[in-house]
């Protein structure tokens, strides 16, 4: 057993900068409170340690963590779409962005699906996701629920990444009980807890860089 062993996440040992990079994060409305916290811990942390602008950090929601593969795909799609066609020509791809977020980063749309304001007025970049993160939160029941969505979400978003070549972080909780959700999310009474919102952020700046890397 080694003495200095601590579990989790080791930090890249080299500097991950972002500030070039444009992210997605999709997470689910079901379990919000505690969605919020690891929303919140993955957007600092590529803010503040990795550098990527706020304006290049683009939030949407889906209703629960089912819907979270299909949502990643349809968006980084979309964004495809428009980096390569331009904003400005868009004509054959009207239905695909109404009521989308994408000209508003960091803010979320809001359930009638009416964009909000951008804030502070900067505008992100046009180009593609590098990442995506999907944060979503399953508690098991007493039913089969939990076990079959688990297998879905993981499954879909597995294949997200794998068949667009953008990587799909796997950020979402699978517990046994709220406690276990909370204390996940850092939220927890105790305040012993982590929060892995940081690490799925700092995993999709590392993601994203290594599929731009050239070598
Ligand atoms: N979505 C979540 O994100 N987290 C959950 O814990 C969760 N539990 C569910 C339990 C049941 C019994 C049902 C019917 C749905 C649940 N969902 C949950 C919603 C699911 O991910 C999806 O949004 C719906 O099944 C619609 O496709």
């Amino acid at each position: 057993m080694l003495d200095d062993f601590h579990k989790g996440l080791e930090p890249a040992t080299t500097t991950q900068d972002g500030s070039a990079l444009r992210i997605l994060i999709v997470h689910t409305r079901w379990n919000s409170a505690i969605v919020q916290g690891l929303v919140d811990g993955a957007k600092k942390t590529m803010i503040e340690q990795h550098n990527v602008k706020p304006e290049n950090i683009v939030i949407e929601s889906v209703p629960g963590a089912y819907e979270l593969p299909f949502a990643a795909k349809k968006l980084l799609e979309v964004s495809q779409i428009r980096a390569a066609e331009g904003a400005s020509d868009l004509m054959g791809n009207v239905n695909l962005l109404e009521g989308l977020n994408l000209n508003s980063p960091t803010t979320t749309t809001t359930p009638t699906g009416s964009a909000p304001p951008v804030s502070g007025g900067a505008k992100g970049s046009r180009q593609a996701f590098d990442a995506v993160i999907c944060i979503g939160v399953l508690i098991k029941g007493s039913t089969m629920h939990f076990e079959y969505i688990c297998e879905a979400v993981s499954q879909g978003i597995m294949r997200v990444g794998l068949d667009s070549g953008v990587p799909v972080i796997f950020g979402v909780l699978t517990c046994l009980n709220e406690e276990q959700a909370l204390s996940r999310a850092g939220l927890d009474k105790a305040g012993k807890g982590h929060n892995h919102g940081i690490d799925w952020g700092s995993g999709a700046v590392e993601m994203a860089l290594l599929k731009n890397r050239t070598l």
